[in-house]
């Protein structure tokens, strides 16, 4: 039973006989690593020592995997579950073990970020990084400047796919501040921070529709189309102030120690514009919050201390930590999950990089501690619009990226593929989870003819 567990723990010690279950959980503090615990099941109880509250979560997840695939169901349905008899003694190899959900491509509804949050728990991951706006939609309310949402919250349609056609299909939404509230203490209770993202001076087109003064044009839309938009905010004493004030907004909702103020792929960029970053980046260092960015803005001259989010390469993290930045690593080459998963034809709308099961499962971060605070996958949506894809996407992968970014030591395919199939993957049926099965899409998750973008 405790060769299922996945993550895998740093240590397991089987003994023999069973503790029914449920049984009460005695619950102590203890010394051990951040976010650690020791999990001791005897025929007469369950002790669950935990370095903090993130231990204890992770111990009772733990726990819920040794009572079997039951437990991942939203009521019990059986009598006469028992957990196995044994010492698990864990914690992670990684601070930071992130997960970016695009809700700003297409929308996800507060139930589904909410699912979604329950699943990284489920897993160990730790952070949620929420990308709340991008040229296709803004999905944060400031009451301040409503039309953000109004106007920036919608568009008349999108690509299908990554072709030239169009599928005129209005869609959109957003947030309320206390629906994020909500989200964030949800997190919380599962040891998960969610850190926001506001994306300048690129990726802000729908900002720009909702309010053009932002920019230099006297009309922008939502943009229907994915890609690298040219429209940057114009970098003006008013676009900052109005920007600070969404940022300051912004900081009244997220607890988050850090925050992200995005920085990537902005062709045209002047100095006035990297300034801009600057300034902002200084705004959220001035209200104790740590700025993330994504590589690109290591262009960006005097930059204070930051986490950078290592997107483009490996190289860029090294560079950022030699430069005196925290990197959390999440490059495109390796855990991009909006990426296909195999170069099959029936791949539904085949993106970017193939990264297989056992691609993502390798990754190991070309940087070490203490620069590296740890590694992140990412789960952009251009193609995801329903919670259906997004999770056709996103699992298994991100149950291999969890190892990786929990457990330490070597790496076995041939022995992690066995635990995925015959004791995670029955966890995630529990749970409702509509993954890609590991011989390939069901006929109904395949998008015949919606063309994509391989690489
Ligand atoms: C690049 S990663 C982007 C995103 C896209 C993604 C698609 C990054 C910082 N920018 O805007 O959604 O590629 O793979």
């Amino acid at each position: 039973m405790f060769d299922t567990l996945l993550p895998r723990p740093v240590s397991v010690t089987p003994l023999p006989g069973s503790c029914p279950w449920p049984s009460p959980v005695d619950v102590r503090p203890a010394d051990l690593p951040a976010e650690g615990y020791r999990l001791e099941i005897d025929p007469g109880g369950i002790r669950l020592f935990a370095a903090d509250a993130a231990g204890e979560s992770h111990g009772r997840q733990t726990l819920r995997q040794l009572v079997g695939p039951d437990a991942f169901r939203a009521a019990s349905i059986h009598s006469g579950l028992s957990v196995p008899c044994g010492v698990v003694e864990d914690h992670p190899r990684f601070a930071w073990r992130g997960c970016l959900l695009d809700v700003a491509r297409h929308f996800r509804t507060k139930a589904e970020v909410l699912r979604f949050v329950d699943l990284l728990a489920a897993h160990k991951l730790n952070v949620l990084n929420l990308h709340l706006t991008d040229d296709q939609g803004w999905r944060f309310d400031v009451p301040r400047f409503p039309r953000l949402t109004s106007v920036g919250g919608w568009r008349p349609s999108s690509m299908t796919g990554s072709g030239g056609a169009q599928d005129g299909r209005p869609h959109g939404g957003f947030y309320t501040g206390d629906d994020l509230r909500e989200i964030v203490a949800y997190a919380a209770a599962r040891a998960i921070t969610v850190v926001p993202e506001i994306d300048i001076p690129g990726h802000a087109r729908a900002a720009l529709a909702a309010y053009p003064a932002l920019g230099t044009s006297s009309s922008y839309e939502v943009w229907t189309s994915w890609g690298i938009s040219t429209s940057l905010l114009s970098p003006t004493k008013s676009t900052l102030d109005f920007f600070r004030a969404v940022f300051d907004h912004l900081l009244e909702i997220f607890p988050s120690p850090v925050i992200a103020l995005g920085g990537d792929e902005t062709p045209g960029a002047t100095g006035e514009h990297r300034e801009f970053v600057r300034l902002l980046a200084e705004h959220l260092l001035a209200r104790g919050r740590t700025p993330m960015g994504w590589d690109e803005v290591l262009d960006v001259p005097d930059l204070p201390p930051m986490v950078i989010g290592s997107w483009q390469n490996e190289a860029a993290g090294l560079r950022a930590a030699e430069a005196g930045h925290d990197v959390v690593m999440c490059p495109e080459q390796h855990v991009y999950l909006d990426h296909r998963q195999s170069a099959h034809p029936d791949e539904p709308i085949p993106v970017g990089w193939v990264h297989t099961l056992e691609d993502v499962y390798a990754y190991e971060p070309a940087l070490t501690e203490p620069r590296l605070r740890g590694v992140q996958a990412q789960v952009w949506s251009e193609h995801l619009d329903s919670v259906r894809r997004v999770d056709y996407m996103a699992f298994p992968r991100l149950s291999a990226f969890a190892e990786a970014a929990w457990s330490s030591g070597p790496r076995d395919y041939a022995e992690f593929l066995p635990r995925l199939r015959d004791h995670h993957l029955p966890r995630l049926d529990a749970l409702g989870v509509e993954y890609r099965p590991l011989d390939g899409p069901l006929p109904w998750q395949t998008r015949p003819g919606v063309p994509g973008r391989p690489r």
